[in-house]
């Protein structure tokens, strides 16, 4: 287990509905061995909880956000204006446009305060979970090992030819 201050990570999302989602980038950081925290924290439900969570961010430690959200998605770029702290915003695949409002509201961020932006889904996730991993690697040898075994493997495990199986 844990103790609070070896958490370097932060998963923030909108809702319960995007953990699912965000759960790839939380298996992520669990396979590299990255401490990380989980909450729900949105923009327009609890928008006091998403002011004191950037406040504090830096000063309890963390190093890198990852923030998920879906819709009119300015969770991540709300965060990013609260905290110099990197946010890396993925997208969550909303119902109704199938989360290219998620991206665009991610993505195209004004000039000031940037938000790295993933792919859409569970690709985009598992990715945040590795580029925050990658992040927290130029800093700590242990990790940035571990970082590139889990690399190795996954090239190991791409066949040469494709097969009929
Ligand atoms: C956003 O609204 C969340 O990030 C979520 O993706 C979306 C829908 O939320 P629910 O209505 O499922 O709670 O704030």
């Amino acid at each position: 287990m844990n103790s609070e201050n070896d958490i370097r990570v932060g998963i923030i999302m909108g809702s319960q509905s995007d953990w699912p989602t965000m759960k790839e980038a939380a298996m992520i950081l669990d396979d590299l061995g990255v401490a990380h925290e989980r909450r729900i924290v949105s923009a327009h439900r609890t928008p006091d909880r998403l002011w004191d969570y950037g406040r504090d961010a830096a000063g309890r430690g963390l190093r890198v956000i990852i923030a998920g959200a879906g819709g009119a998605a300015h969770l991540p770029g709300m965060m990013a204006s609260k905290t110099r702290i990197p946010v890396i915003g993925v997208p969550i695949q909303s119902r109704a446009l199938s989360g290219l409002d998620s991206l665009y509201s991610i993505v195209q961020m004004p000039r000031g305060f940037p938000v790295a932006t993933m792919a859409i889904g569970a690709s985009g996730a598992a990715n945040a979970g590795l580029m925050a991993a990658a992040i927290l690697a130029l800093s700590d040898s242990a990790l940035a090992e571990r970082l590139d075994a889990w690399r190795a493997a996954l090239s190991e495990s791409i066949p040469e030819e494709p097969s009929d199986d």
